[in-house]
């Protein structure tokens, strides 16, 4: 795990609870239709994409209850995490903090850089990203840093939009920006 990021392709586990958006953002990503996205099946969770001439491999993940304990199956040799919110699920925000909870508590992910993405943006029931972000209050659910590299463990919250795209270029340049910078301090070591 401990030079996972000098692969050239890093690795990117996106998960979130069911129904949150996640192959949609990929869709977004490869100009397909969100309208005839499906529901992941847990058996195929894998996809490659390209980002300003970055690769990632992505593993799209099933957020059906019953498979998120296979989730940790892809922590080994991750590299940063993608969680999605859906922002109009107003009754499963609980639910989507305390797995997002469990996962910044990961001891293999600790090294992960958290990108959280608030989706659904375009509906007008949307909870605004401030609201959310209350809500989650993310210094409470982090772990206390043991040593400089977790103390500056990056997270990010963008609103994006699928449907429309907003953020989602933003989202992923931020991804970019994280490996590259990764790179750059592993080569100092
Ligand atoms: N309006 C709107 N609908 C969205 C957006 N993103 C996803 N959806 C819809 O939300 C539903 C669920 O999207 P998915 O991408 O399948 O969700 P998922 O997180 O991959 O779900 P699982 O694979 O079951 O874990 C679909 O009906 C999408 O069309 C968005 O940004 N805006
Ligand atoms: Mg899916």
């Amino acid at each position: 795990m401990g030079n996972s990021s000098s692969k050239k392709s890093p690795h990117v586990l996106l998960v979130g609870l069911d129904n949150a958006g996640k192959t949609s953002l990929l869709y977004n990503l490869t100009n397909k239709n969100i309208d005839t996205v499906q529901p992941t099946s847990p058996q195929n969770p894998f996809e490659k994409i390209k980002v300003q001439n970055q690769k990632l491999i992505i593993w799209d993940l099933s957020g059906k209850e019953s498979f998120r304990n296979k989730w940790r199956h892809y922590f080994v040799g991750n590299d940063i995490v993608i969680f999605v919110i859906d922002s109009t699920d107003r009754d499963r925000l609980e639910e989507s903090k305390e797995e997002l909870a469990k996962l910044l508590n990961e001891p293999l992910l600790r090294d992960s850089p958290f990108l959280i993405l608030l989706t659904k943006n375009d509906l007008a029931n949307q909870m605004t990203q401030q609201d959310i972000e209350d809500q989650i209050n993310i210094n409470t659910i982090s772990p206390s840093p043991q040593n400089a590299n977790e103390a500056n463990r990056k997270i990010k919250f963008f609103s994006t939009s699928s449907l429309n795209g907003s953020n989602i270029k933003e989202s992923f340049a931020w991804i970019v920006e994280q490996h590259k910078e990764r790179v750059k301090r592993e080569k100092k070591k």
